[in-house]
This record gives structure tokens, sequence and C-alpha cells, in this order.
């Protein structure tokens, strides 16, 4: 049905933060995969989707020279070599992943008499992403001499080379150890879903919204419950209303028990033992909490 070159390409951090959670979700979007020998690409068995395994930063020039439809990619990364650009079309962001949340944040030595996003002003900062922060600056009619350094930026204070950084954090673990103080955040991050700038064939099309939609479903599933029980049909207002439910509860009647109902609920994950032990005093009995896999609305 499908040929060779309808085939869609999809790229993924080979290794590093994004590596795992990437297939994972690709996993729960129902794709099967098999390793090729060099490892740098995965065969898709079940879909005509196919996985290119290569470095974070190579992911958004593979999706604007047209090598691959989609590519799982860090919004900093994306958006930093977005405002890069040399002239061409970027690549864009389709789908926020929920995963590998960062944020690139100015940092400042402990010490230093730095307060507030005015005081950056004339300072030299050392970071890796140039164009986000000059974005930042710029935005806020501040300047300052960037210094860009590939890796290491937190110790570049430490060596004279910066008054302060700007890079990702996510635990703050990082700046602690290197007695900086967080000052203020430049350019909130995840995972997205990022998509070449070139027109798919239709049946490329297809297969990208196919899994676009899919992924969605995987996601929606992530954080949802679904709450079973049966209750006395006078208890279903004081239930409803007690749930931390997304919709409306299914309810169905029992066969010769005219005064119960089964319920059925999606609920979120706020849904705890609190909610089940007040349900049972609501004569709630047979409770049931069973996580959600997967969605399609
Ligand atoms: O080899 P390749 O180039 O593919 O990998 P890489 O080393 O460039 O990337 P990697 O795996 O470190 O990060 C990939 C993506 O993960 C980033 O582009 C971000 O979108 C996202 N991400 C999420 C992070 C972090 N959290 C993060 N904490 N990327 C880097 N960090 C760094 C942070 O700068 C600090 O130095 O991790 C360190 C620990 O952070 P703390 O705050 O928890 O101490
Ligand atoms: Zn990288």
């Amino acid at each position: 049905m499908s040929n060779g070159s309808e085939r869609l390409r999809i790229a993924v951090q080979k290794s590093g933060r994004l590596a795992e959670p990437s297939l994972a979700l690709l996993r729960r979007a129902g794709l099967a995969f098999r390793s090729s020998r060099d490892h740098l690409f995965l065969y898709g068995e079940n879909l005509p989707i196919d996985v290119l395994l290569v470095r974070d930063d190579d992911i958004p020039g593979l999706l604007v020279e047209g090598s691959c439809e989609l590519g799982i990619v860090g919004r900093n990364v994306l958006s930093e070599q977005r405002l890069a650009g040399n002239g061409s079309v970027p690549a864009s962001e389709r789908l926020s992943l929920g995963f590998g949340a960062c944020r690139l944040a100015i940092a400042v030595p402990e010490a230093s008499p730095i307060e507030s996003a005015a005081d950056v002003d004339g300072l030299r900062i050392a970071t890796s992403y140039p164009t986000l922060l000059a974005e930042w600056l710029h935005s806020n009619a501040l300047r300052a001499e960037i210094v860009v350094l590939n890796g290491s930026v937190e110790i570049a204070p430490r060596l004279g080379k910066a008054d302060a950084i700007c890079d990702l954090v996510s635990s703050g673990a990082t700046l602690a150890a290197n007695q900086l103080r967080e000052l203020i955040t430049v350019f909130r991050s995840e995972a997205v879903l990022a998509v070449s700038p070139r027109k798919p064939t239709a049946a490329k099309s297809i297969q990208i919204e196919r899994l676009c939609a899919r992924i969605g479903g995987a996601q929606s599933g992530d954080g949802v419950r679904l709450l079973m029980m049966q209750a006395p049909r006078s208890a279903l207002s004081a239930i409803t209303e007690l749930l931390p439910a997304r919709d409306a509860p299914s309810v169905l009647s029992l066969d010769g028990r005219p005064d119960d109902i089964a319920v059925q609920a999606l609920c979120s994950v706020a849904l705890d033992w609190q909610h089940l032990e007040e349900l049972k005093r609501l004569g709630a009995h047979g409770l049931m909490v069973l996580n959600v896999e997967r969605m399609l609305a």
C-alpha cells in the first residue's frame, strides 16, 4: 500500500534527556519499532513511520531541509534555531508534549548585588542560547554583552568570563552547586512535536494527522483515571458534586435493583483516597480506580 518514499520520518534525540520519553510517547501512540544494526534508525513495524536517532541540535535543521517530516525536540532548541535561522522557512511547533520541562533563566553569583531584571543592563552574560537571550533583552529594552559558550556555562562567572549566566534550569540543583542565584526566567520550555515547513504529500499528510491525533490521545490519557462504583440512586447528585470529574458521569441501571445505579466517571489525578472514603460514606460500594491508557475524543 505504501511504498518506501511514502514512509514518514520522525527525528528523535539519540541519547539524553528527551530520548527515552520521546520513544515511550511514540510507543503509547501505538508505534512498534525494530532497531537498525547501526542504531541510528528505528524501523516502524506496524505503521509506515520510521524514527531517526540524532543529536537534538540537528533536529530543526533536518526538518528545514525536509529529511524528516516530524521531530521531537525542546522548544528551547527549536526557538533558538528559528530565531537565528538564516532566511530559510523554519520548522514550527505542532504539539507540546508535557515532558522535558525546563526554563532558560538568568542567574548571578550568590554574593552579587544584582536584585532585579533591570540590573542586568550592561552585564556580560554567558549562554548557549544567544538568540533567545538577545530577544528577551531587546523586548525588555536592556543591553548586555552576550558571551556565547557551548558547555559548562555555569562556571563562566568563576572563571571571570561573565558576570551572569543564562542557562537551562530544571531542579535548580546545578545553580546551587555552583553558588549561583536564579534571577529571572527568560523562556519556558518543554519537549514539542515540531513539523517541517515543507508541504507533505497527501499520503504523508494523512499519516501526520493520524499520528498527531494518537499522540494527543496518548497524552490526554495521562493523568486521567476511570472511577467505577455502584451506589444508591438517591446519592447521585452528591456523588457528582464530589468528583474531580472531567465530564458528567455515565450512569447505568442495574437489573432487578431499581434503587441502585452503577457510575463510571473520568476523573483527574486529583482523585484520591479521601474522595473514595467520602463516596463510601455516601453509600457507594465496589469502588474501583483504573488508569486510562489512551483516549480518542
Ligand atoms: O547530545 P545532544 O546534543 O542530543 O544532547 P544535549 O546534551 O544537548 O541535551 P540534553 O539531553 O541535556 O537536553 C535535551 C533537552 O532537554 C534540552 O534541550 C531541554 O529542552 C531539555 N531539558 C530539560 C534540559 C533540562 N531539563 C536541564 N535541566 N536540558 C538541560 N538541563 C541541564 C541544565 O542546564 C543543568 O545544567 O541539566 C542540568 C541540571 O539541571 P538542574 O536545574 O536540575 O540542576
Ligand atoms: Zn544538544
